[in-house]
């Protein structure tokens, strides 16, 4: 019996700095990155209605899973890659309703493979619309807006010059509060 509890307290010991080293929570009201999936895991979702050949590397997940290498195309660098068209749409599904300011975006800057979006819209679910401008640069992008409670946002109306190069966005941060 006692071998037992021992082995038990044991195995109790480890899985507790196990989680300590894995596990994260975040804590209500936290100011954090709501469109990051490490894991591709339920909520947050991003959905696009073109990835390039309907290869994994350029499926429209790849921009929000942490990874902001963006100097590259191609499997060692994932990205949103859509075929040149005119009609794109970029869309995060948080799954419930969050409080947001911000956008953060990591255009693929693999100049001069990439031609790069000027500039876009962003739409939220609830309505509202905030126009961006784009820069022809490999560092993040930051967008600021008025605090709004959104389930979604869908980044659109992308404009880049004639004739249509390839563009694609890295990653995509959506900063605010999620735990309302
Ligand atoms: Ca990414």
């Amino acid at each position: 019996m006692r071998m037992y509890i021992s082995i038990s307290l044991a195995c109790f010991a480890l899985l507790l700095t196990g989680c300590a080293g894995t596990c994260r929570t975040s804590q209500p009201g936290e100011y954090r990155n709501l469109a990051l999936n490490l894991d591709n895991a339920h909520y947050p979702q991003a959905t696009s209605n073109s990835v390039c050949g309907d290869k994994p590397c350029f499926a429209a997940e790849n921009a929000i899973d942490g990874n902001t290498s963006n100097k590259g195309h191609g499997p060692k660098f994932p990205s949103w890659g859509p075929d040149r068209r005119t009609d794109l749409w970029l869309e995060i599904d948080f799954g419930k309703v969050v409080e947001i300011d911000k956008v953060v975006i990591y255009i693929r800057a693999d100049f001069p493979h990439d031609s790069y979006w000027k500039s876009g819209t962003i739409e939220f679910s609830d309505g509202s619309k905030e126009k961006i401008s784009l820069q022809k640069t490999a560092e993040p992008q930051a967008f600021e807006f008025s605090t709004r409670r959104v389930k979604w946002l869908r980044i659109t109306d992308l404009v880049q010059d004639e004739p249509l190069g390839w563009c694609g966005i890295s990653e995509v941060e959506v900063w605010g509060r999620g735990n309302l």
